[in-house]
């Protein structure tokens, strides 16, 4: 059986911070292994694509502008249940209450924003990580 697969994105804020190599250092240090990476300045249909299911909410607008302020490091990552430990690893979405411990409650905060600049994205199903990998990586 082949191993599982997640689409990891270091955000535009990570990659303008420097934060690229921690967040890297991270997920190698959990042991899941990095199998492709590319630095990726996408355009709107690509993140319209990728973020399809939030159409119509408040942050919309603001998450697809932050998304398209600067590159994104996109990287497959490959490990058994990797989806849902990225995501462990990661913490929640409020990077303010995101718990101590994870790539956001360690390197993240609120700055007042529309939208929250959280550091990561991760794939958060089979199905998504799949129709997500084929965006970022065709
Ligand atoms: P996730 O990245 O933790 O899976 P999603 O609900 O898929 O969170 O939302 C996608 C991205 O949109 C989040 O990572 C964050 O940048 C932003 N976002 C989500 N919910 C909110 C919100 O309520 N306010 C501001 N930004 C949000
Ligand atoms: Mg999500």
């Amino acid at each position: 059986m082949t191993a599982e697969e997640t689409l990891v994105l270091v955000k535009p804020d990570g990659v303008a911070r420097g934060l690229t190599g921690v967040i890297l250092a991270r997920i190698e240090a959990k042991g899941y292994v990095v199998t492709d990476l590319r630095l990726v300045q996408p355009d709107r249909d690509r993140l319209a694509a990728h973020y399809a299911e939030h159409e119509g909410k408040p942050f919309y607008e603001p998450l697809l502008e932050f998304m398209m302020s600067g590159p994104s490091v996109a990287i497959r990552l490959a490990g058994d249940r990797v989806i849902e430990g990225f995501r462990s690893l990661a913490g929640t979405t409020d990077p303010t209450t995101a718990a101590p411990g994870t790539i956001r409650g360690d390197l993240g905060r609120d700055w007042g924003l529309a939208v929250q600049q959280n550091l990561v994205h991760g794939s958060d199903s089979v199905e998504s990580a799949t129709r997500e990998l084929e965006i970022w990586f065709s």
